[in-house]
């Protein structure tokens, strides 16, 4: 077979084989005897991407040729995971690719695992958005991910000897990326800087500097679905125009700098995972992805013409605004259609509006993004002006609307203080037709407290959309061995198109049998797992311990604070001899944490974890009973490990705070139960799942308010609760800084005069559920059914069912027929 010919379907494990041979010889010029596992896993993902190549060519046609409106997610991250086991399970080629990699000599996982993780995302926001683009793929809606492919990912996380955090460069595309074509014909202009001038009456941009933006198109392949999306990742390079050539040498080196600095835009991930304030490069990036993705939809949809009719552009496109990072595409719509294609204001503002939607992650006031005026002034003088005047009709509007001049003022997108700033949640929910929280109790908030004014006025902007994860990556993928036995129980495999169909294992769950098998696999992926931390870390996991994970970005708002104090007042019992370690159910409390590099709070407490991990190691006194395992750059990968192997899920937030939480929803598909409080999607899951399947413990929102409102003291509960007392005073004395009362001291300063997430305040009643957790426990028949009943409920969880949603509720539009 050559290069040109079309791979051949079905097809045969030996046929599979030879055209990983061809791939290796061809593409890699190497023998199947010369060939390293990487070389195999490259061979393999070329053939498997040949393999969709006519699907995604289909899907791309009847998407121009119909008149299915289609979705661009626009999104500043893509969290994707590796590629290749996902790619072959919807290209229907698993069995062909096992059989024909041991026959060529080599071990499938290896080859699997020779893929280099694409860490494209911080953490909830942007594997959300890669599940949705699996979904939007395999129900078959058209549908674009615009984004940016990032030289350097997220961080890679080491811990040193001190057992802080120390971030090294994660250079991903320094490895051989071959599912990322790089389309250098449908490359596109961003322009910078300059100024704006009247020319015959209009206003007139004239950029300083311009970026060249190169599309790399990764395949997106439906399950079961025949269709094959498209992910197009923004590269930065430079035009080698100079501005100021002469042979001096020095000044050509002043000349390059622009072009130096052009290709710093898609260079790194910014790793804050809430708002930076004013960091200029992070603004280049949002502008970069967000301006070349909307020319590109201009260009696919209205092919060979320079004179396109976007009076249409809203049925055929809607973006969906992932968080308000793509939120200056905005006014770069109006720009575009006023300055570029002549249309007057209202037409372009009609358009405007109809093509975009919001989607809000957060409800941190603090963490809605603002930009300085100034500096969106000086990097896009055009788009300032398209605000003020976005701003001004605003306001007339609240105005006509008989609203009060505090509230416009309020309001106000573009503030009017001595130094004004755009906030960017506001230009999106006044600008777009829809905005949507991630959960039930987030979009409520949404509406009665962080943009309530906007509420006030449009209600029927304000919607939800509970977030879902995609049963393919996180059941079929991350868990065969549940995957078979849930497909075994309902005697079909269709629930991974069909979620809902879990519900079938619910009678299950009083079938001895079942439950019994159902733990075997439980355990089977604990010692998996075990096996996996050996190897990987270096770790001693003991699979007859309770498995009990907390898996998030650190951040205090998430109370990671809270879980190792419990440890540590656990510890702190067994010093004391208050409780006979005999007593106390085995536990492996389990981290999984990146904390931003400036946080320094969040990065002294995975410092404090890790020394309590190692405190707890060395203490024979504990004899095992309890241990703390943190393996480093927590990942997709490590997550799929780690999920199916856990039977306790952490989800303790302060309530009020977590949007949604997603690993939630992964840990409930995975049959953990949950240990929570009622925040973000964990309500919902309590829901389903049934209260007695659900370990509910802490403060509500409104109970959370109160006490804020009466002024919270956390010294008070410090001295009331003498566990929560011992636990502190361990920190402080230190325990676990070898003696260094100095290490900590910012933290436990912090618990006890500030705690502004109230973890002290919650300490008692996290205990108190620890009695009934470990209760339940001893009763494995009992736990596992309630375990299955968590897999049962779940069904919901599926991003199969928020693509519907969107579908219904914000987009409007279809699956491409068949
Ligand atoms: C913005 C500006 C400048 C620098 C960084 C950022 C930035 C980057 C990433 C701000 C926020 C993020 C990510 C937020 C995030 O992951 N939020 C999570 O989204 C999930 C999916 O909806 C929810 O489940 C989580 O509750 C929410 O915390």
């Amino acid at each position: 077979m050559t290069e040109l010919t079309a791979p051949k379907s079905p097809l045969t494990a030996n046929e599979f084989a030879d055209e990983i041979r061809q791939a290796l010889k061809y593409t890699q010029g190497v023998t199947p005897e010369q060939a390293k596992t990487a070389d195999v896993y490259v061979a393999t993902a070329t053939v498997v991407r040949r393999h969709l190549m006519d699907s995604w060519m289909k899907t791309q046609q009847d998407m121009i040729n119909g008149d299915t409106k289609a979705v661009g997610y626009l999104s500043a991250e893509f969290l994707m995971g590796k590629q290749l086991r996902n790619a072959l399970l919807n290209a229907g080629l698993t069995p062909q690719f096992e059989e024909a990699v041991r026959g060529l000599g080599f071990d499938p996982q290896a080859v699997v695992d020779a893929e280099y993780e694409p860490g494209l995302g911080n953490g909830g926001l942007g594997r959300l958005a890669a599940c949705f683009i699996d979904s939007l793929a395999s129900l078959g809606v058209p549908a674009f991910g615009y984004g940016i492919q990032y030289k350097y990912g997220i961080f890679r996380q080491e811990f040193d000897d001190e057992g802080r955090q120390i971030e090294r460069p994660d250079y991903w595309l320094s490895n051989e990326d071959p599912w990322g074509h790089i389309d250098y014909e449908r490359d596109q202009r961003v322009n910078f800087g300059g100024k704006v001038v009247e020319e015959n009456g209009k206003r007139v941009w004239k950029p300083s500097w311009a970026v060249r933006a190169i599309p790399v198109d990764y395949m997106v392949p439906g399950y079961a679905s025949g269709r094959v999306n498209t992910l197009r990742l923004w590269q930065a390079r430079s035009y080698d125009e100079f501005d100021l050539l002469t042979f001096n040498k020095s000044e050509y080196l002043d000349a390059v700098k622009p072009q130096v600095k052009a290709e710093d835009i898609s260079k790194v991930l910014y790793p804050e995972d809430s708002t930076e304030v004013g960091k200029e490069l992070r603004l280049e990036q949002q502008y970069f992805f967000a301006s070349a993705s909307i020319h590109d939809a201009i260009r696919v949809f209205y092919p060979d013409t320079d004179k396109p009719d976007l009076t249409t552009f809203a049925d055929k496109i809607t973006f969906q605004l992932n968080d308000t990072h793509p939120v200056i595409g905005i006014p770069e719509l109006m720009r575009i259609m006023i300055d570029e294609y002549g249309y007057d204001w209202d037409t372009a503002w009609e358009v405007t509006h109809k093509t975009f939607n919001y989607t809000c992650h957060t409800l941190l006031p603090e963490a809605l993004e603002v930009w300085p005026a100034s500096l969106i002034g000086k990097l896009l003088p055009r788009h300032l002006e398209i605000i003020e005047r976005i701003n001004k009709q605003f306001v007339s509007e609240l105005e006509a609307k008989g609203a009060s001049e505090d509230q416009i003022k309020r309001m106000l997108i573009l503030t009017d203080d001595e130094h004004p700033v755009v906030r960017m949640a506001y230009l999106a929910t006044y600008a777009g037709s829809n905005v949507n929280g991630v959960a039930e109790l987030h979009s409520q908030l949404l509406k009665d407290v962080t943009l309530r004014d906007f509420s006030d006025v449009y209600p029927a902007k304000f919607k939800n959309v509970t977030n879902g994860v995609t049963p393919r990556r996180f059941i079929k993928l991350a868990n065969p061995r549940l995957s078979e036995l849930i497909t075994e129980g309902l005697g079909t495999d269709k629930w991974l198109e069909d979620l809902d169909l879990l519900e079938g294992l619910a009678p299950l769950a009083q079938d001895d049998e079942f439950v019994k098998k159902f733990a075997a696999v439980k355990h089977e992926n604990k010692v998996a797992f075990a096996d996996f931390s050996k190897q990987r870390y270096g770790a001693e996991l003991d699979a007859n311990t309770m498995f009990d994970t907390m898996i998030k970005r650190l951040h205090e708002y998430k109370r990671q604070a809270l879980k190792i104090l419990e440890i540590i007042a656990t510890y702190s019992d067994i010093k004391s001899g208050k409780v006979n370690v005999q007593d106390i159910t085995p536990r492996t409390y389990i981290f999984g944490a990146k904390a931003a590099p400036g946080y320094y709070l969040a990065k002294m407490t995975i410092q404090l974890i890790n020394n309590v991990a190692k405190v707890i190691d060395n203490d024979p006194d504990v004899n095992g009973k309890i241990k703390i395992f943190f393996p480093w750059n927590y990942n997709i990968e490590v997550a799929q490990m780690l999920i199916p192997a856990t039977e306790l899920d952490e989800q303790i937030s302060q309530a009020g705070k977590e949007a949604s939480g997603t690993s939630n929803m992964k840990f409930a598909l995975n049959g953990a139960l949950t240990v929570g409080t009622l925040d973000g999607a964990n309500v919902e899951i309590r829901e389903r799942v049934g209260a007695d399947n659900f370990f509910l413990f802490g403060m509500t929102v409104d109970e959370v308010e109160k006490m804020y409102e009466q002024g919270y003291d956390p010294s008070k509960y410090y001295e009331a609760d003498p566990r929560l007392k011992a636990a502190i005073d361990m920190v402080a004395d230190g325990t676990f800084s070898n003696g260094d009362r100095n290490t900590y001291a910012p933290l436990v300063s912090d618990w006890l005069t500030k705690d502004w997430f109230m973890t002290l305040a919650d300490f008692s009643a996290y205990h108190d559920i620890q009695a009934d957790i470990d209760a339940l426990y001893a009763d494995q028949l009992e736990w596992n059914r309630k375990a299955i009943l968590n897999v049962a409920n779940s069904g919901y969880f599926s991003s199969d069912r928020s693509i519907k949603d969107y579908l219904d509720r914000i987009w409007h539009t279809r699956s491409l027929d068949k």
